[in-house]
């Protein structure tokens, strides 16, 4: 018998899966027996450099197509490429995301602008895109990458906090409008990961000290530590396996306790 759990004989569409969080994600489907790993990225050689890299992984079922997110018609011509090439989604996770920490009353237009259409645009366009067949076969799982500032502010990242605030919300109207198909909508609340969108804050000071940033999220995270990306791995799975199908318009936020933690005194 199948555990809950298992992911065994599904297609899994995880966007930007090239590194960090979503090459987490994908490599926890495949360990939990998913079918194909399906990826996109925006070049040729990102899409070659990720495909060697599952490979290295022994991840073999793995398709990478060259697509942003933000283009809804390629997006639209890459879901029927999809399903001649590999089969069925049965799984989307919206992944792909930028930020830019830029103060809100310097800050272009076309800056913020940026951010609200690939961190919070895109999703809608690209679950817009699945959405139809899943209805059809009355079955679904549709995971949005959220983020702590979801749910918290801080100096520089307006564009980032308003997409993801609007995430979790679009989450919660794709549960409210499709839940009576078997869609599930649910999002992931990530904490402070350690991957590229946030090697700047890690980034060792000119006289080799921690940089304040490092130090102020370990502080503020029960935890004590940043994240790895692999530890979002269980938590995805879930959201994507039948031991999830009673959960629905939900944030799993997977952060070392930051929401619950006041922050420590300082000494
Ligand atoms: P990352 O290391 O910067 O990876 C982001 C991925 O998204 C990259 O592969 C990037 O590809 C891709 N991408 C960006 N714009 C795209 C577009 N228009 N079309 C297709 N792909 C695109 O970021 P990460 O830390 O893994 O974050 C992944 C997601 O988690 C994001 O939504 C992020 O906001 C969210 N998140 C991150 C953290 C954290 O602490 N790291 C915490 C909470 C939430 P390119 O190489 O082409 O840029
Ligand atoms: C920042 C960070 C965050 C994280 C993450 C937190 O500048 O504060 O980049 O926004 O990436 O989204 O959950």
């Amino acid at each position: 018998m199948n555990s809950p759990f298992s992911l065994d004989g599904k297609n899994a569409w995880i966007t930007g899966a090239c590194y960090g969080i979503g090459f987490a994600i994908a490599k926890a489907y495949a360990q939990a027996r998913a079918k194909n790993i399906i990826f996109n990225a925006r070049s040729e050689e990102a899409i070659a450099k990720a495909i060697s890299d599952y490979h290295a992984e022994g991840i073999m079922n793995v398709h990478g197509y060259v697509c942003d997110v933000t283009d809804e018609v390629a997006i639209k011509a890459l879901v029927e490429r999809i399903h001649a090439e590999v089969g069925q989604i049965d799984i989307l996770v919206n992944n792909a995301g930028i930020i830019k920490r830029i103060p809100m009353h310097e800050m272009k237009r076309a800056d913020f602008q940026a951010v609200i259409d690939i961190d919070l645009v895109a999703p809608y366009i690209v679950s817009a895109a699945v959405l139809p067949e899943m209805m059809e076969r009355r079955e679904g799982k549709i995971i949005n990458i959220c983020s702590m500032m979801s749910e918290l502010g801080r100096e520089t990242v307006s564009a980032y906090a308003a997409a993801k605030g609007g995430l979790k919300m679009l989450t919660r109207n794709i549960c409210s409008e499709y839940g009576g198909y078997n869609i599930q909508c649910n999002g992931i609340g990530p904490g402070y990961i350690a991957t590229p969108q946030t090697a700047p804050l890690r980034e060792r000071q000119p006289d080799g000290s921690r940089h304040p940033f490092d130090s102020f999220i370990c502080a503020k995270t029960p935890a004590g530590r940043w994240l790895d990306p692999d530890e979002l791995g269980g938590p995805a799975v879930f959201l994507a396996s039948h031991a999830s199908d009673a959960v629905n318009g939900h944030i799993l936020y997977v952060d070392g306790g930051i929401l619950a933690y006041i922050g420590k005194q300082p000494e």
